[in-house]
C-alpha cells in the first residue's frame, strides 16, 4: 500500500513539473500578406513633424526607406505602429528585424527601429532598439530601457547591414531583453502592459540619410497560469495525507 502511495505521488509531481507554459498569442504579425500594417490591425501616427513614408510590405518584411514630411534638416521624425490589447502579466515578445545603412554613403545613414512595451495608461514599460543616430558614430548599437534604466552597446557596435532577433520576456516582476540570444538588460517592473508600438525613427540633419529597416516578425503571447511545480505536488500531498488519515479512520472503526 505504501509504495503504490509513492508511486501515485511521484506520478503526480512528475506529471505537474512537465505541464509547459501556456503561451497565448495577443499579437502576431510576420507581414507576409502584402498588406500593408496600417490596414492589417495596426494603428499608425506620426511624430517630429514627419507626415509619410516610403516603403511597404513584401515578401515577408515590412520595409521602410524613408520617412518624409516636415523639416528634413532637423527633428526626429517618427513612424509608429501601434496594437492595444487586453493586459497581460507575463509575456515574452519576439521582435526580428534588419536594417542596411547603404548605399550611397553607409557612415550617414541614420535610422532607428525599436519595439516598446506600454501600460494601460500609455506609459512605456520596456524599449528594445536598433539606433544608428546622429554623431554617434557611423554605424549602429543595441539600445534597450527599462523604466528608465538603460543599456548599450555603443557607436559602431552593429554591422552597417544585419539583423537581429530581439526578445523581450517578464517572469513575475523580471523583465529580460535578449539581443540574438544574449542578455542586454535585466529590470524589474510588474505593472500590465497593454500596448505594443514597432517605431521607425529618422534622426533627421542636413547631411543625412535614411536607410532601409525591415520588421520581419512581431509577436506578443501571454504567458498563462502555469501553477509552481513545488505547490501543486505539496497540494497533491496534502490531498493524499488527507485520504490516507480517513481511510485509517474508517479501517479502524469496526473495531470500536
Ligand atoms: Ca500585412
Ligand atoms: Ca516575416
Amino acid at each position: 500500500m505504501k509504495r503504490l502511495l509513492v508511486a501515485i505521488v511521484i506520478v503526480i509531481v512528475s506529471s505537474v513539473a512537465a505541464t509547459p507554459a501556456l503561451a497565448v498569442d495577443v499579437v502576431f504579425d510576420h507581414f507576409d500578406n502584402g498588406v500593408l500594417p496600417a490596414n492589417d490591425g495596426w494603428s499608425e501616427s506620426f511624430g517630429g513633424g514627419a507626415t509619410g513614408f516610403s516603403g511597404g510590405e513584401a515578401g515577408t518584411n515590412f520595409t521602410i526607406t524613408n520617412i518624409t514630411g516636415g523639416s528634413p534638416f532637423g527633428g526626429f521624425g517618427t513612424y509608429t505602429l501601434s496594437q492595444s490589447f487586453t493586459p497581460i502579466n507575463d509575456f515574452a515578445v519576439d521582435f526580428d528585424i534588419s536594417w542596411d545603412s547603404g548605399p550611397s554613403d553607409s557612415s550617414r545613414a541614420v535610422q532607428t527601429l525599436g519595439v516598446a512595451l506600454l501600460d494601460a495608461g500609455g506609459n512605456q514599460i520596456a524599449l528594445a532598439e536598433f539606433r544608428d543616430p546622429i554623431g554617434a558614430g557611423d554605424f549602429g548599437f543595441q539600445f534597450a530601457d527599462i523604466g528608465g534604466t538603460t543599456a548599450q552597446t555603443g557607436p559602431d557596435s552593429l554591422p552597417p547591414a544585419g539583423s537581429a532577433q530581439i526578445d523581450i520576456i517578464r517572469n513575475g516582476n523580471q523583465i529580460d531583453i535578449l539581443w540574438d540570444g544574449t542578455n542586454l538588460l535585466t529590470g524589474f517592473d510588474a505593472t500590465p502592459i497593454a500596448e505594443v508600438q514597432i517605431i521607425f525613427g529618422s534622426p533627421r540633419s542636413f547631411f543625412t540619410f535614411f536607410g532601409t529597416e525591415s520588421v520581419d516578425l512581431l509577436r506578443v503571447q501571454s504567458i498563462n497560469g502555469v501553477p509552481e511545480p513545488g505547490s501543486l505536488g505539496m497540494l497533491g500531498l496534502i490531498v493524499l495525507a488527507g485520504a490516507i488519515s480517513r481511510r485509517r479512520r474508517r479501517t479502524r472503526s469496526p473495531a470500536t
